[in-house]
């Protein structure tokens, strides 16, 4: 008995997710088209790691994704390369014990095949992240799209290319230093039809982020359920973009 607990313990600590396919306006773009996804689901547990930025070394696509401003992406994530790991396997897209925020960024780049993700000047486009009146989090949201989490680019986006970043943060384990887990993976576009805004408010990633911020250092678990107590919680990094009136 003992054993066989342990084996689920240690499975269940496996579960992790990836963000591996985008749609524009729901029309799929093709497992891993266009992204730089990391090939494992594990997480990013420090806050510093250049891996922050793109995630855990993976693919990349050669291809660029043409948008317009105003589009609605989708980001689908899913257990492992694929989806389920197996049939009915109850951790995809995501284990549900991995409660949090999901936050989508954006950053402007030369060529989005081919630049750094490093270095990049990054603002946040859009949040789902916890309602206190319902207890539900952006990744409680993302199972009940069967994987699907969205970002509307910003109508008033400067045109050219950008890698948009989509942050799934799991906090079931954040009450320890260190065991908030930063899922991301990257989407290469190119943005057309915007208007002329470029974001002067940006942050860097790594950088956006300390171990000890009140939004990634955080007991969720109130008498036994992850719902914060609900209590207000507001993701760490900036708050989204707003276009100019
Ligand atoms: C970006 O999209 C615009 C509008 O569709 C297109 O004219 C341009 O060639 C594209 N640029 C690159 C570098 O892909
Ligand atoms: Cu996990």
């Amino acid at each position: 008995m003992k054993f066989s607990l342990i084996m689920i313990m240690a499975v269940s600590a496996q579960a992790h997710s990836i963000f591996q396919k985008l749609s524009v306006n729901g029309v799929e773009q093709g497992q891993l088209v266009g992204l730089r996804a990391p090939s494992q689901p594990n997480p990013v547990y420090d806050v510093w790691d250049q891996q922050l930025a793109c995630g855990l070394p993976g693919t990349r696509s050669n291809k660029v994704i043409n948008v317009k401003a105003g589009d609605r992406i989708g980001a689908w994530w899913g257990h492992v390369i694929g989806g389920p790991q197996w049939p009915n396997d109850p951790d995809h897209p995501i284990a549900s014990s991995h409660k949090g925020p999901i936050s989508t960024y954006m950053a402007r780049v030369d060529n989005a095949a081919t630049t750094s993700p490093n270095g990049l000047r990054w603002f946040k486009i859009h949040e789902d992240s916890f309602n206190p009146s319902t207890g539900k989090w952006g990744v409680d949201n993302m199972i009940a799209n069967k994987g699907w989490s969205y970002a509307i680019i910003p109508w008033c986006l400067a045109p050219g290319h950008y890698l948009l970043r989509q942050e799934l943060l799991a906090l079931h384990s954040a009450y320890s230093n260190m065991g908030a887990q930063f899922y991301q993976s990257c989407a290469q576009l190119n943005v057309s039809g915007g208007g002329s805004f470029v974001p002067s408010q940006t942050v860097s990633i790594p950088g956006a982020y300390a171990q000890n911020d009140p939004g990634v250092l955080i007991q969720i678990w109130v008498n036994g359920i992850p719902d914060n107590g609900r209590k207000s919680y507001t993701a760490p990094g900036p708050r989204p973009m707003t276009c100019p009136a």
